[in-house]
């Protein structure tokens, strides 16, 4: 581990260029001023006229202004990727607006509706960041998922111009378990532009932390292969030290409970003295007694996480490490440079306007001036205006267009699960030489378990340099080398889905499109549930199949049998949710995804892109019965067909079609039982039952409940909108000709198929599963939880008796 020697000059001048230390010293104190005046001009200039505080975080920005100075003003190169943690953005924006790229207009519009958001987001802010923040810890760990995209990309497509990844995060980020997993994996090993900066401030939001860990998470990193900068003391403690008698202050210091140490920050001069002497000894006190009370003040409180110098050496030394992640410890202070600095409260506290008064006469601007640039003719002016330039990023080369063709024309004569057809049809997509290129799979330990061993035996498994072969395995070849397209991880569904993410921005944040699928088992989707959050509100674009799913998985028992992931894949925006029974349907609807994928990868920038984003499948193990599919192809015509099953739903079974016999008045009672997935065969076996008894039973295979529920809240949303009365969405309408009861069946949470009811305005019993499975065959399960065909009979005649 380094120690920063802050004393001496700085040996990055190559980088600052020709800054100086006094100049970026003057940009930081802008930056400082503004960052603190946006949160202030959010939470004073503005009535928002609900009463609700608007809130942000002049401490949190404050702590990281001295090290985003010395970053983007004197370190970073254009194609650099920064992901700066959520309480500071007030301070990226500022910087941004000191380089000229964001509009004046927008500093007064922190946390207003269409301004600057909260926390920095790629999608929503106008000066979009590299990564968005917000639930903290995977901000931090996206720039190591980006250079492991990034690693993938040039391995297989040509380097491109060398990209740092930066992450800038708050020290009480690393309670957060994913930072441990994501830097634990071996596919992150060895990313030597990574740098993490870690502002070490002793503080998370409700107080100050009791003893300070770095010790520990020091020898974490170094244990996972990092290497570990520490910048601790600046450059007037570092000259103190260095007198003779100095040894004991660096000591005492040391040896201090960080408790104390904070309580520095928020006193005056003389208290400060009395303060820190409390306790002290002998040679400490001694060596402080020729120290007046303002320069001793000065002195303890000289931290190098504010000292640009020792920012800029700690950086150029992580910068040089080549082979390895860099991580750096920053000492900061909460607060820096305001008057709650320190403080253990100051977390959301808000400068009074007194304060920001005082701040804006101290700093020589006036309320004319506050908002200002630098002046182009000083050097602060023309050093931001060549850091603009340095920095300006190279437009983005039009994207290929990737033909993903409509369908692989998968074969299913026998009974068949739609995660064999999936692993198939992969398979198949790696034979086509227009897609197999973009093609990328990843998965938490269970590649071979969620079918993925026949597209990894075709493509190999990615690795930086190719590995040895030890045992050859004429099942599953597992060869890696830097040609493979399978990434493999270890069992965390975090950094699953933090890797998709990525690999899904690949198309930004490496200008090279891809085509990602992940797998996982589908009740452990929860597992990674936040970063799949994040990677699609980041705007990633990917596959992700969960397989097996749902109680169907019967052996396995409750721990792997998942319930709540149909309604959250519904629920999720920028997901698509997909739950196919038959082999073709899944044939079309992944061919239509990665299509969509394509799509939108290479719209030119500012094109108005499809809504979808990524795409959930919830799959199973569970062989079925093609036949009644192939019956349904035969009907309709594949044209129709696939039409239908991509908009969300079709009728497997046409009881009309069938030559159901109406009763003696014509109207023989009719139920629509609709089905999702695995249980279609249930269904059908009560469709019969019911025809014989003389109900005509119309079978609908729900493909997509969220496409559907989406048209569906389209039309109210316009009716609303428009004051109109709604109308009931076309692909409601082709699957459901007639106003007939219906019954939902699914081997997911009921609620999950439960709308339709109201969506098509019928007396609806809905079928899943409301509690936690059990071990047990397929049989005794679906028996357990109503949905095997009896039940469904009798689901059918409850949902007639209410109409
Ligand atoms: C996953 C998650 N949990 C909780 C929060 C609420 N929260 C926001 S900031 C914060 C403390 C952060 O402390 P630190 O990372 O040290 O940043 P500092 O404000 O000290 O710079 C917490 C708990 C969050 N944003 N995300
Ligand atoms: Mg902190």
């Amino acid at each position: 581990m380094t120690t920063i020697s802050a004393g001496q000059p700085s040996s990055a001048p190559a980088r600052a260029g020709q800054a100086d230390l006094a100049v970026l010293a003057e940009i930081e104190q802008r930056v400082l001023w503004l960052a603190t005046r946006i949160v202030d001009a959010a939470n004073h200039d503005r009535d928002t006229g609900d009463g609700v505080k608007v809130g942000g975080h002049q401490a949190s920005s404050a702590s990281l202004v001295s090290a985003l100075t010395a970053l983007y003003f004197g370190y970073l190169d254009g194609p650099d990727k920064v992901s700066v943690k959520p309480h500071a953005s007030p301070v990226y924006h500022a910087i941004q607006y000191l380089l000229g790229n964001l509009d004046r207009s927008y500093l007064t519009t922190l946390r207003a509706f269409g301004g600057l958001q909260a926390y920095p987001s790629r999608t929503k802010d106008p000066d979009a960041p590299d990564f968005s923040t917000g639930s903290v810890g995977l901000g931090a760990a996206a720039p190591l998922f980006a250079a492991a995209a990034r690693r993938y990309v040039d391995a297989h497509f040509g380097a491109r111009p060398r990209s740092r990844f930066i992450a800038v995060i708050g020290d009480a980020e690393l309670d957060e378990g994913n930072i441990w997993e994501a830097i634990a994996d071996p596919a992150t090993d060895g990313l030597g532009d990574v740098m993490w900066v870690v502002d070490l401030n002793r503080q998370s939001l409700d107080r100050v932390i009791p003893g300070v860990r770095i010790a520990q998470w020091e020898q974490q990193f170094t244990a996972a292969g990092w290497h570990v900068v520490e910048a601790k003391y600046g450059a007037r403690l570092q000259a103190a030290f260095a007198q003779p008698g100095g040894a004991p202050l660096r000591d005492w210091i040391d040896s201090m409970p960080n408790e104390h140490y904070q309580s520095l920050f928020g006193l005056g001069p003389a208290d400060l003295r009395a303060r820190f002497l409390d306790g002290a000894p002998a040679d400490v006190q001694g060596c402080c007694a020729g120290i007046g009370d303002d320069e001793l003040a000065g002195l303890v409180t000289d931290l190098a996480g504010h000292d640009l110098g020792s920012l800029l050496d700690a950086f150029a030394q992580c910068d040089a490490e080549k082979d390895r992640p860099s991580v750096v410890f920053i000492y900061t202070v909460k607060g820096w440079g305001l008057p709650i600095a320190g403080h253990p409260r100051n977390h959301s506290a808000l400068l009074t306007s007194e304060q920001i008064d005082e701040m804006r006469t101290r700093l020589g601007l006036t309320p004319q001036t506050e908002w200002d640039r630098f002046d182009p003719m000083t050097p602060a002016g023309q050093w931001t205006a060549a850091r603009r330039e340095h920095l300006a990023r190279v437009p983005r080369a039009q994207p290929p267009s990737v033909t993903v063709p409509d369908a692989t024309d998968i074969r299913a004569n026998k009974p068949v699960a739609t995660q064999e057809a999936f692993g198939r049809i992969l398979v198949s997509l790696s034979r086509d030489e227009r897609v197999a290129p973009y093609l990328v799979t990843t998965a938490p330990d269970v590649a071979t378990s969620t079918n993925l061993a026949g597209f990894i035996n075709r493509v190999r498994v990615f690795s930086p340099d190719t590995r040895r072969a030890w045992s050859e395995d004429p099942v599953l070849k597992w060869a890696e080398g830097p040609e493979g397209q399978h990434i493999e991880l270890g069992i965390s569904e975090m950094n699953l889905f933090l890797l998709l993410g990525q690999l899904g921005l690949a198309w930004d944040l490496s200008d090279q499109p891809l085509l990602p699928v992940g797998t996982v088992y589908d009740p452990f989707v929860l597992r990674g549930l936040d970063a799949f959050i994040y990677s699609v509100y980041s705007g990633a674009r990917f596959i992700v199949a969960g397989t097996p799913s749902g109680v169907t998985l019967a052996p396995e028992g409750g721990a792997h049998q998942s319930t709540i992931t149909g309604s959250v894949g519904l629920a999720l925006p920028s997901v698509t949710f997909i739950e196919p029974a038959y082999a073709v349907a899944l044939d079309w609807l992944m061919c239509g995804a990665l299509q969509a994928i394509a799509a939108a990868n290479a719209a030119p920038p500012g094109a108005a892109v499809m809504e979808d984003g990524s795409y959930y499948f919830r799959l199973t193990t569970r062989g079925i019965d093609q036949q009644p599919f192939q019956a349904a192809r035969d009907r309709l015509g594949d044209a129709v067909l696939r039409r239908e099953v991509l908009a969300g739903a079709y009728r497997l079974v046409d009881s009309a079609a069938a030559g159901a016999e109406s009763a003696p008045d014509g109207r023989a009672p009719r139920v629509y039982l609709v089905g999702s997935g695995a249980v279609l065969p249930e269904v059908l076996a009560a469709a019969a039952e019911l025809t014989e008894e003389g109900i005509a039973a119309d079978v609908v295979d729900v493909t997509s409940a969220d496409r559907l529920y989406r048209a569906w809240q389209r039309t109210l949303r316009q009716g609303v909108r428009t004051a109109t009365a709604p109308s009931i969405p076309g692909a409601l309408r082709t699957a459901f000709p007639d106003r007939a009861p219906i019954v939902t069946v699914h081997d997911a949470a009921s609620h999950t198929l439960s709308w339709l009811g109201s969506a098509l305005g019928v007396p609806a019993v809905s079928l899943g599963v409301d509690s936690f499975g059990q071990s047990g065959a397929v049989a005794d399960l679906y028996r357990a939880h109503d949905l095997d065909p009896g039940s469904i009979v009798n689901a059918a005649l409850a949902a007639l008796s209410l109409k």
